[in-house]
């Protein structure tokens, strides 16, 4: 294995601390074990989880079941090349902006085409230097982790969008059900919010989502979900709590709500309240959408009770 100049590996190290380094589930086809050998040694260190595969035969089970971050494929191999595996990743819509890099013993113009127009990301060639392949890696998933957290994210609020929060929701979902043990999902949804926007102006009825969603962030447990749903309509997701403890957290926020001072452009103050509706799995529903439909039923409820109430 070469060894590189301690400064090249220190000024690698300085751009991307290791301990600030993008995490990440690598799956790595080469038909050659000495070659995976090679990459585990230099790519462990910084913390990535290896899936490190030497028959590309094994590819597809591989990938489902690793969910990897990233690619990285040998051009050449026998079977099914790297270039092969490519081309049918990127024709399936769930692999299709998969970060994939490629390693090649062949530096040749037309393999470096060929891999570019099977879908390839990146290319470096054999023999592998570490600089060079750590530098590459790092930085396409730091990239790629920039551009998913930004499609996970309400820009308004800076909470989860409704998207993450259906994912974050549906993986507790199965937790609960495996567990045996109940999830709680809630709507709140601010009180006669329109006649804010009426009375203040549009720009200021921006402001309250935008602090609602800081305090949202900011009275819950970082696993429990938490996100803006659209419109002035948010959802919280509780996990490993009782139905207790939720209505009690849902109440303090309530009233934390109900203190709040906002401020208009000329000096007006004026407050806020919001309801919500609470539904529970498995009893109200077992998906999504059909706790959404309970929670709904719920928080219809509390506004007809006179707003600023929680409804089960
Ligand atoms: P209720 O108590 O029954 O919920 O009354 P409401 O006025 O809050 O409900 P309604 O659904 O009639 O109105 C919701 C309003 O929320 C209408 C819309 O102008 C406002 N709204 C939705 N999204 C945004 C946003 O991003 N920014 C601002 N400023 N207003 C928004
Ligand atoms: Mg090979
Ligand atoms: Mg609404
Ligand atoms: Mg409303």
């Amino acid at each position: 294995k070469p060894v590189f100049p301690s400064q090249i590996m220190e000024a690698i190290a300085s751009i991307f601390q290791k301990s600030h380094a993008p995490e990440g589930k690598l799956l790595v086809v080469d038909d050659d074990a000495q070659i995976l050998d090679i990459i585990r040694t230099l790519l462990e260190p910084w913390g990535f989880t290896l899936y490190l595969l030497d028959d590309p035969r094994q590819f597809w089970d591989t990938l489902e079941k690793s969910a990897p971050d990233m690619l990285i494929l040998d051009a050449q191999m026998p079977n099914f090349s790297g270039i092969d595996l490519c081309q049918v990743v990127r024709n399936d819509p769930r692999w299709s902006n998969l970060p994939v890099l490629f390693i090649s013993a062949q530096t040749d113009a037309q393999t470096v085409q060929q891999v570019f127009a099977a879908g390839a990301d990146d290319y470096i060639h054999k023999p592998i230097l570490e600089p060079e392949l750590v530098a590459r890696v790092l930085c396409r998933l730091e990239r790629s982790q920039i551009h998913r957290k930004l499609a996970e994210i309400d820009p308004l609020t800076g909470i989860s969008n409704r998207r993450k929060s259906v994912q974050d929701i549906t993986r507790l979902l199965h937790l609960a059900q495996r567990q045996g043990k109940p999830f709680y999902f809630v709507i709140l949804d601010l009180d006669h919010f329109k006649q804010i926007n009426d009375q203040y102006g549009h720009d200021i009825g921006d402001r309250v989502l935008s602090e609602l969603g800081k305090l949202l962030k900011q009275s819950f447990r970082s696993e429990d979900v938490v996100a803006r749903w659209g419109g002035e309509e948010f959802v919280i997701g509780f996990y490993g709590i009782t139905s207790k403890n939720a209505l009690k957290r849902l109440n303090d926020l309530l009233e934390t709500v109900q203190k709040l001072k906002f401020n208009t452009n000329n000096h007006q103050t004026f407050g806020i309240t919001f309801s919500g509706g609470m539904a529970e799995y498995p009893k109200d529903g077992h998906s999504v959408e059909m706790l959404y439909h309970a929670a709904d039923t719920a928080l219809y409820q509390a506004k007809a009770a006179g707003r600023n109430q929680i409804f089960i």
